[in-house]
């Protein structure tokens, strides 16, 4: 077993970064041993830290945003913005603590006081995803935080240098080292945390895969507060629209923004017959107009590179394996250079395929499915497990209605991208898409445990029925059993 991670720049190949592999059992016993002081600091105090947070990381952003286009492969312009994420998440969890989570005091008909307050679970076990290796993860740990978890923290293996850059702004904010620990570390690591006693939450954004085999891990200890963000097979249907330009914009943003690398990418482009001449020509010619480049090219690229070569192989075969089995090449995805993982945006129609595989394919590839009218749209936009994100083009506000009411899934838009979810509403999904435990806004739901209570000043109680009159022992027992 290797005792390093080492992480290369998907774009040059180049080593960036390396470090030991952590010690499970010890971060766990650090992050417990936290917990209690963390819990009782004020709320004022915790908020008062992450917004320190905030602004250490406003200090960096730059050498942030490089850190992560570094790493990532992604241009540094979107780089830029999973900073500003960053930093927008920390006052959208303060809003969203006091708003979901806060104390209120209940009506209570009885003498004495109802309320109900929030507590924290404990230890938090994070496990972040490579696509935003900041944002995403930020958004479980500053809630957390906030609540009163203390966080043990492991990045993918692919990206734990950003990681470790994050963890090293909250101590910079003078979060205490045991708060949040970043532990780096591959699947074995992630594994041994999940199972931990110590650990009281799984707090988890990736593939369905990993995520079905923490659940399972998980099965028998129901009392941990497990999260899930999972993918989506997600579908972008386009009705009627004379905005050939516009949909065709949102079509590529929403399947080859960050190369495709994102939960709610749009996976599906589901089109109507009368529609296709006109917007598949338009969705092409601008995919062919995509730079594709590295991080820091200039001009700027649209696109990096994906992850890494074996990804890059195993999208490779997924497009050569759909022609195989019936669809069409529109724009044949391309691998530029052999050694590196760069892709261009690829296009199929994947109609005449008879069973179309509903897998995630994480990267630029965009299947094409023509149907007749809105019924058959619909039921193509639901023939999957996932259900993260599903936008509509064109049609009109009864149709988006239709459209809005017959989805499964968490996201529902009309005539914007798939995408570029809000940190402001709650995200998540159904079917395989997540546990039903959204992040964003309701992140604060699953960082404390609700609990009410009742009170009164002194013990005050008397029993107004049911007992003998003058103290004396009862005689009756059960009505009808023999009297001694
Ligand atoms: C996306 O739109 O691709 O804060 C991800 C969050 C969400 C993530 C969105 N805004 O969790």
């Amino acid at each position: 077993m290797p005792d390093e991670i080492v992480s290369f720049e998907p774009a040059t190949g180049a080593e960036l970064w390396r470090g030991e592999i952590g010690d499970v059992t010890a971060a766990v016993a650090i992050a417990r041993e936290a917990a209690g002081g963390w819990a009782r600091e004020s709320q004022t105090r915790r908020i008062e830290l992450v917004r320190r947070f905030a602004n250490q990381v406003r200090k960096q952003a730059e050498p942030f945003a490089e850190l992560i286009a570094r790493e990532t492969g992604k241009p540094l312009w979107e780089a830029r913005t999973e900073v500003e994420a960053v930093i927008g998440k920390v006052e959208i969890s303060i809003q969203a603590y006091g708003e979901r989570t806060g104390s209120k005091k209940l009506d209570s008909a009885l003498q004495g006081q109802a309320g109900l307050r929030h507590k924290p679970h404990g230890v938090m076990a994070v496990l972040g995803p490579y696509n935003f290796p900041a944002h995403l993860p930020n958004g479980h740990i500053v809630p957390a935080l906030i609540a009163g978890n203390t966080v043990v923290f492991k990045p993918s293996e692919r990206t734990p240098a950003v990681g470790a850059f994050l963890v090293e702004c909250f101590h910079a904010a003078r979060i205490p080292a045991g708060v949040v620990q970043c532990l780096i570390g591959g699947p074995a690591e992630g594994r041994a945390l999940v199972e931990h006693p110590g650990v009281d939450g799984v707090l988890f954004t990736g593939s369905a895969r990993a995520g079905i085999a923490i659940n399972r891990r998980l099965a028998e200890n129901p009392g941990k507060i497990v999260a899930l963000e999972m993918g989506g097979n997600n579908p972008l249907v386009v009705l009627e629209t004379p905005k050939i330009a516009d949909a065709a914009v949102l079509a590529v943003q929403s399947a080859f923004t960050t190369a495709g690398q994102r939960c709610t990418a749009a996976r599906r482009l589901i089109v109507l017959d009368s529609m296709f001449d006109r917007l598949i020509p338009a969705v092409k010619a601008l995919a062919e107009r995509m730079i594709v480049d590295e991080p820091f090219a200039d001009p700027a690229p649209y696109m990096g590179p994906v992850i890494d070569n074996e990804t890059a192989d195993l999208l490779m075969e997924s497009f050569v394996e759909l022609i195989s089995r019936g669809g069409t090449a529109i724009l044949p995805m391309r691998r530029p250079r052999e050694d590196r993982p760069f892709l261009t945006p690829g296009l199929i129609d994947s109609t005449g395929i008879a069973d179309r595989p509903d897998i995630e394919l994480f990267g630029p590839l965009l299947q094409i499915v023509r149907v007749p009218d809105l019924d058959a749209a619909i039921a193509e936009a639901n023939a999957t497990r996932y259900g993260l994100s599903a936008s509509l083009i064109g049609g009109g506000p009864d149709d988006y209605e239709r459209f809005w009411n017959e989805i499964r899934a968490g996201i529902i838009n009309w005539n914007r991208p798939t995408n570029g979810a809000s940190s402001a509403a709650p995200f998540g999904g159904v079917g395989l898409s997540g546990n039903h435990r959204p992040a964003a806004f309701y992140a604060a739901d699953y960082c404390a445990y609700p609990v009410a209570s009742t009170s009164m000043d002194q013990p005050r109680a008397t029993i107004g029925l049911g007992l003998t009159e003058d103290e004396a022992p009862a005689e009756v027992w059960m009505k009808g059993s023999p009297k001694e």
